[in-house]
């Protein structure tokens, strides 16, 4: 069983970038952190970060097919890019939409996602270890593949 784990613009810079709303864990600690539990597991995980479109909608056409499940943090694509959107709805596997913060109670921008409605759910707010909770949503629900 392998899950896709994709971080788009900014989230290269976890650690330093307004720890006190992002934290101070880095996205290397996040992506040790999930392939750990997934290796318990006897699954994987293949993380991609990108700060560009297109790269993100590449990795999602290229490895969809061999992933039992998509972990996605979108960054501030998740508020206005339909490409990632359609890219993602025309995957098979569960989609799980990640946010570090809380992105409800910050600027109104924020509180729309144009991927939320294609995706299979959502954590938001509950700082790294979100990404931890959809790994664990995953293993739970998903067959190997
Ligand atoms: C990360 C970003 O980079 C922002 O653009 C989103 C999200 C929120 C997060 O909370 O992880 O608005």
């Amino acid at each position: 069983m392998r899950i896709l784990v994709l971080n788009g613009p900014n989230l290269n810079m976890l650690g330093t970038r307004e720890p006190h709303i992002y934290g101070a864990t880095t996205l290397a600690d996040i992506e040790q952190a999930l392939t750990a539990r997934a290796a318990r597991a006897n699954a994987s995980v293949h993380c991609v970060q990108s700060n560009h479109e297109g790269v993100l909608i590449d990795t999602i056409q290229q490895e969809h097919a061999a992933s039992s499940g998509i972990i996605i943090n979108p960054g501030a694509f998740t508020h206005y890019s339909y490409a990632i959107r359609d890219a993602l709805s025309a995957v098979a596997c569960p989609i799980i939409e990640v946010h570090i913060s809380n992105v409800y109670k910050r600027e109104p921008f924020r509180h729309h996602s144009v991927i939320a409605p294609i995706a299979t759910g959502q954590m938001a707010g509950l700082g790294w270890q979100g990404y931890l909770m959809a790994l664990e949503w995953l293993l739970l629900t998903q067959t190997a593949a």
